[in-house]
Order: C-alpha cells, then sequence, then structure tokens
C-alpha cells in the first residue's frame, strides 16, 4: 500500500512538530509548511532530520497562509490526503496588537486553504483538519463547554478562530468536503512557546532556582484553564479525519486550574517554599527560605478582556474517537521541568 501524504501548515510550532513525529510513526510522508524568516526557525523538527527512520519522509516547503497562489501552488504539488491548517498567529494578548494580521493568517488563511482545495477539485478527495479553539467559548457562563455550547470571543484571535470555524463548516455544508473542527482547550509541552503562561511559569521558576534569574513577573492569576498535553491533542486531531464522515469535536481533560494553581504545583515540584501577600496588581510571591520576592504582577501582561474560565467536555470524542487524555496536569509539569532542566 502506498504511503499516505499529509501537508502540514505550520509545522514549525508546537503542535506542527508533535503531529509530525506522530504521523511519520504512522508511516505517512509528511510535508510541512514553514513561512520565511530571518533566521532559522525549525528547532522543533530538527531532530527529525537527525532521525534516519523518519527523515527521509519529512519534507519540508516554503509558504504563507497570507499568499493565496503559494497555498494552491502546495497542494497542487503535494497532492496529499490530508491537510492540517495548525498555522496562526497564535497568541490572545498579541492578536490585540496585530487584529488585522490575525485576522488575516487565522480567518482568511483558513478559507484560502478551503479554496484552493476547491479550486483544485480535490474536494471529494482531500481531508481537512481545522485547528480551533476554546478560545472560541470566550465569556461564557457553561460550567462545561463542549459542541453545543455558543461561541462568545472576546478576543481578535478569539474571532478570527470563530471565522475559520464556520468557514470550515460552511464548505463542508456546501461542497461535501470532509471538513473537521478541532475545538481543543489549552495544551502545552516543553516545546510551547515561551511567551505562553505553563512555558512561562516553569522557565522562569527553573532560571530562579539555578540564580539566573532574579522575579517572575505574570498578569492574571485567577483566570483557569484546562491544560492537557499536545502529545495527546495530536492524535484526536488525526483520529477526526479517520472517520466515516467528518465533524466537529471539542478536546480537553475536563479539569480545570488558575494560573496560580499552575505556580503553586511547579513551585511545589522544585522545592520551592512560597508564600503569597498583597491583593491585585500588588500581588506577589515570596520565597520564604530567603525572604526574597520572586513572583510579581506587571500590567502590561493583564488583557483588555479576559476569558475567565474554560473547562472541556470532550465526552463526544470519547465516544466516537474513542480519544481521551493520558497525560496528566502533574506528569506535564514533571515533564516541562525535567526539559528545563536539561536545557
Ligand atoms: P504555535 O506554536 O504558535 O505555532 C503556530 C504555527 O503557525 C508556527 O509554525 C508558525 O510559524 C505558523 N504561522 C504563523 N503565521 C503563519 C503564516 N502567516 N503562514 C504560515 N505559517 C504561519 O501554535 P500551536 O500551539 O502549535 O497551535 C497550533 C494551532 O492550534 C494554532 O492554529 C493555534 O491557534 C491552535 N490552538 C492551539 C492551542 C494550544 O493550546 N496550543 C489550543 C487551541 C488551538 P513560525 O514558527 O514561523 O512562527
Ligand atoms: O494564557 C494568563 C492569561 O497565553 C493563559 C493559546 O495557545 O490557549 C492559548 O491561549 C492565561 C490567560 O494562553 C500571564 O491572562 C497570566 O488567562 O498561556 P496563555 P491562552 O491565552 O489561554 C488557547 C486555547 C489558544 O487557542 C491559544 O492559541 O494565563 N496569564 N500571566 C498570562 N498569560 C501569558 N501569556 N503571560 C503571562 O505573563
Amino acid at each position: 500500500m502506498k504511503n499516505k501524504k499529509a501537508l502540514i501548515f505550520g509545522v514549525t510550532g508546537q503542535d506542527g512538530a508533535y503531529l509530525s513525529k506522530f504521523l511519520l510513526k504512522k508511516k505517512y510522508i509528511v510535508y510541512g509548511v514553514k513561512r520565511r524568516s530571518s533566521i532559522m526557525n525549525t528547532q522543533r523538527v530538527d531532530d527529525i532530520y537527525k532521525d534516519i527512520n523518519y527523515k527521509s519522509n519529512f519534507v519540508l516547503l516554503y509558504g504563507d497562509l497570507t499568499d493565496a497562489s503559494s497555498i494552491l501552488n502546495l497542494i497542487k504539488k503535494v497532492n496529499p490526503n490530508e491537510i492540517y491548517n495548525l498555522a496562526a498567529q497564535s497568541h490572545v494578548k498579541v492578536s490585540f496588537e496585530v487584529p488585522e494580521y490575525s485576522a488575516d493568517v487565522n480567518g482568511l488563511g483558513t478559507l484560502r486553504i478551503l479554496e484552493a482545495i476547491r479550486s483544485l477539485n480535490l474536494e471529494k478527495k482531500v481531508k481537512f483538519y481545522q485547528a480551533g479553539t476554546s478560545e472560541m467559548f470566550g465569556s461564557t457562563k457553561k460550567k462545561f463547554q463542549n459542541e453545543k455550547t455558543n461561541f462568545h470571543p472576546v478576543s481578535p484571535y478569539g474571532v478570527s478562530k470563530c471565522f475559520a470555524h464556520w468557514i470550515t463548516k460552511n464548505y463542508r455544508d456546501a461542497y461535501g468536503m470532509y471538513a473537521c473542527n478541532g475545538i481543543l482547550f489549552n495544551h502545552e509541552s516543553p516545546i510551547r512557546g515561551e511567551t505562553f503562561v505553563t512555558k512561562k511559569i516553569i522557565q522562569g521558576l527553573v532560571r530562579i532556582k539555578q540564580g539566573s534569574q532574579k522575579k517572575l513577573f505574570l498578569g492574571n492569576l485567577y483566570s483557569k484553564r484546562d491544560w492537557g498535553h499536545a502529545r495527546d491533542y495530536v492524535e484526536a486531531m488525526w483520529k477526526m479525519l479517520q472517520q466515516k464522515r467528518p465533524d466537529d469535536y471539542v478536546i480537553g481533560t475536563g479539569k480545570t486550574f488558575t494560573i496560580k494553581d499552575f505556580v503553586n504545583r511547579a513551585a511545589k515540584k522544585m522545592n520551592f517554599n512560597i508564600r503569597w501577600t498583597g491583593v491585585g496588581i500588588k500581588e506577589k510571591a515570596v520565597n520564604i527560605d530567603n525572604k526574597k520576592i520572586i513572583i510579581e504582577c506587571k500590567n502590561r501582561y493583564f488583557r483588555p478582556l479576559e476569558v475567565d474560565y474554560l473547562k472541556g467536555d470532550a465526552s463526544k470524542a470519547k465516544k466516537i474517537l474513542k480519544w481521551v487524555p493520558k497525560i496528566s496536569i502533574d506528569d506535564l509539569i514533571d515533564e516541562m521541568i525535567q526539559h528545563e532542566l536539561e536545557n
């Protein structure tokens, strides 16, 4: 049997790297799309090239979601069985600073891929995965969020992803495309981007422990997030494309923690003895052992609007995809700390 071909937009990102490795293990030929940058930005996938088992089935190609012709040419050239759209300006806070660009890449970029599939008459041949997000639920008041929960996005990022969600559904309904929306809650890993809160906390605490950083500055300590591991979540993406019919699925752990809970768990694992004092922007954490302040809050890390509470109900994925998260928050934190210490 011929190897299946997957085309991944966003291959240089956290999920792109995990998904590439997952698909290569399943004997796919993986074509990853990276955008041009002034320095090499392939660190997350460099190990694939060093792996004798996988390097010949892994190809990197240039492209950009803001450039429709590059997308069309790539799909024509690769003629993939499956396309995963993981490319995005994925930082919520940054989306308030570059709203138009975020909408262009995340919203119109998705439309550009769908339209390229249609123009090439591949709508009945290629399967498409869209990287949707729990940020689309935004200011929801529901205790658990699932596929039936209304979207109330509260950031340019969330709004742009709602467009991508609905246009994917529209192309599925209008043209009979096999197109799925994954609605994924936060998922982290040792290779998470450094400006996302989990990585920032782990990296900061390890550096403070080692003496190379004095303080960690954070924003809102009281928002709640449902955190899983990226390795588990890319498997769910693949499973969505292996069903009889295309559909949309929520992927989450069903557990939620505040940012402060995450700090406390990580600090305990690193043998920090901390005490919180103050309120609001004046809240801080003191290292009891040496009386030094190690965490403070800064206005610049707060957002104009916040998603206060997220907790995913992935029972549909459990029933249909037979998907359940395997890695707990404690195992995730342990792996992130270990990676940070080794690097
Ligand atoms: P990430 O680490 O930020 O990776 C984003 C990827 O998109 C990178 O490869 C980036 O390239 C690429 N990209 C950005 N702009 C592009 C453009 N104009 N053209 C082509 N590629 C572009 O994000 P992630 O955490 O892996 O997330 C993957 C996807 O899932 C994203 O769409 C994100 O919005 C969504 N999502 C993430 C989570 C989560 O918790 N991680 C949850 C739900 C949904 P560079 O390396 O060059 O920057
Ligand atoms: O923030 C709070 C912040 O930036 C989490 C993306 O992958 O997941 C991610 O979006 C929470 C927020 O992730 C800092 O206010 C406090 O409440 O790690 P984050 P996010 O905004 O939830 C969703 C599902 C996606 O789809 C996105 O692509 O932590 N917070 N202090 C902070 N956040 C950051 N970044 N930095 C801080 O200093």
